[in-house]
């Protein structure tokens, strides 16, 4: 579900596109999913595709019915009329609104989608569309519920292999010094690479049961060849990574907890998984049940201001477990679909970090059976080593459902991911690429793999949709 309750089907699925459909002029036919402007400009869905008939409206029907079916292709067009935003100038919302229009979403959700942007920008101040256009295009993406469209995750895989150049370079370079330097594939280049797995943070047993893995591989596909090796690797990774989805029917709320040590992300993370469920038409509450400094509260409702999220919190040094409880009444009390629980990565008194997350656990499943839905440990990538220590502690004290891997991007650890993900079998489900919202996405093992050894993912996953 995204943030409009209707819209118009916007892309066919592939089946539907041969043979019958591709063989006519796919360019000139408004196909099923196009955007049907400018005849909807006779449907009256709104004002907006009304008489009003400037030029550019027609410019704009023809560019997008003509043009692939593909997001940054449509706000290509949409953004191609504006200059700059500013006060005086209503072109964006114009063009904006005639997209929407066209898509027939309901237009009271669209002027709201519109007002959100409008606020942020206006926050951000931001007036150039090179500042603007990549966090409209993460919108769109979610508010459409497009954020599997391919052109999308091209530009999430994009992001990826920016965010891991570091750690690439440790990888990568090393890998292919080591793969010249050997003419065939014997125990000094299985000695030589665990070497390199250890010092791209992978971790010492780690790097010992990858390297036997990978020993297993070359061995059944019969090869001592080092130019096939990277193709094992990549293999070898994207199993590594391959978790499956939890689908879990929640009766709402929705009962996140954020858990990890002080530092990691926990609050900006929520901040920008709020935002998501935002953009996905959800009613977000956020508590604050970070009550060790009054600057954590007074942060945490910023964050929430500004993504548009309910608020809930008491003054600093209040019982978190009280703040807990006083925010699951105010939840199932308003409806929402969602809340968000942020949690200290430590304490006012010497009371154990885990025995108040413990007590937060039992208060959040008292009032509201089965909460906390997903208790999800944020980790920080930069530290290593200590991202191991950290998942161990918290998963044995108090249980991880989900793990949220931040601050990958410019770090030369990220290949503390691949220990994370050999070593607990916790689903890593997001990552942070960046202190943006759009900065944080879902994790794709198997794109990850890709993006950590530098192989384009048409090269590496022919069979990817
Ligand atoms: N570069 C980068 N910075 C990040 C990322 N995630 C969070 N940060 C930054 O990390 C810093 C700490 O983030 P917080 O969200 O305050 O961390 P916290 O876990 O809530 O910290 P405490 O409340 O002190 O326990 C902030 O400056 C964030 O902007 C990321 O993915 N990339
Ligand atoms: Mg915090």
């Amino acid at each position: 579900m995204g943030f409009f309750s209707a819209i118009k089907k916007l892309w066919t699925p592939r089946e539907a596109d041969a043979p019958t459909s591709s063989s006519a002029a796919p360019a000139a036919v408004p196909r099923e999913g196009a955007p049907s402007a400018p005849d909807a400009t006779a449907s009256g869905t709104t004002g907006a595709m009304g008489a009003q008939d400037a030029p550019w409206r027609a410019d704009l029907a023809r560019a997008l019915r003509q043009s692939e079916p593909r997001l940054s292709v449509w706000l290509g067009h949409v953004l191609a009329g504006v200059d700059e935003v500013n006060e005086a100038d209503d072109t964006l919302w114009e063009r904006l609104r005639f997209l929407f229009a066209a898509l027939e979403t309901p237009e009271a959700e669209a002027e709201a989608f519109m007002a959100d942007f409008r606020r942020w920008l206006a926050a951000m101040d931001y007036r150039h569309v090179g500042d603007f256009r990549s966090e409209l295009q993460y919108r769109l993406a979610l508010a459409l519920d497009l954020e599997d469209e391919e052109d999308e995750r091209n530009r999430l895989f994009l992001k990826l292999t920016e965010g891991l150049a570091r750690t690439r370079e440790q990888i990568t370079g090393r890998i292919d010094a080591l793969l010249a330097s050997h003419g065939r594939i014997d125990a000094k280049f299985w000695e030589e690479l665990e070497e390199i797995l250890i010092m791209a943070d992978v971790g010492f047993e780690p790097a010992m049961q990858l390297t036997g893995r990978l020993k297993e591989r070359a061995c059944k596909a019969g090869t001592d060849d080092p130019a096939a090796f990277r193709d094992l690797l990549r293999e070898e990774l994207q199993d590594i990574f391959r978790a499956p989805r939890r689908i879990t029917a929640v009766t709402p709320p929705e009962v996140v907890l954020m858990i990890g040590v002080n530092g990691v992300g926990k609050t900006t993370t929520i901040a920008k998984l709020a935002h998501r469920a935002r953009m996905q038409g959800k009613k977000v509450l956020i508590a604050a049940a970070d009550t060790f400094r009054a600057a954590a509260i007074e942060q945490l409702e910023v964050w929430a201001k500004r993504v548009g999220a309910d608020f809930h919190a008491k003054s600093a040094g209040s019982d978190p477990a009280a703040v807990a409880f006083e925010a699951m009444d105010v939840a199932l009390a308003g409806g929402y679909d969602i809340v968000f629980v942020d949690t200290a990565g430590r304490l006012h008194t010497k009371v154990n970090l885990m025995e108040e997350l413990h007590k937060i656990r039992r208060i959040l499943e008292r009032k509201h059976p089965g909460a906390p839905h997903r208790s999800i440990l944020v980790i920080d990538a930069t530290t290593g080593q200590n991202a191991l220590s950290q998942t161990r502690l918290f998963n044995e004290a108090c249980g991880v459902d989900e793990i949220v891997l931040t601050k990958l991007d410019g770090t030369a650890k990220g290949g503390i991911v691949v220990a994370v993900a050999m070593q607990f079998g916790i689903p890593i489900t997001f990552v942070g690429l960046g202190e943006k919202m759009e900065d944080l996405r879902p994790f794709d093992g198997g794109d990850f793999a890709l993006a950590l050894l530098g192989v384009g993912r048409e090269e590496g996953r022919p069979d990817a949709e």
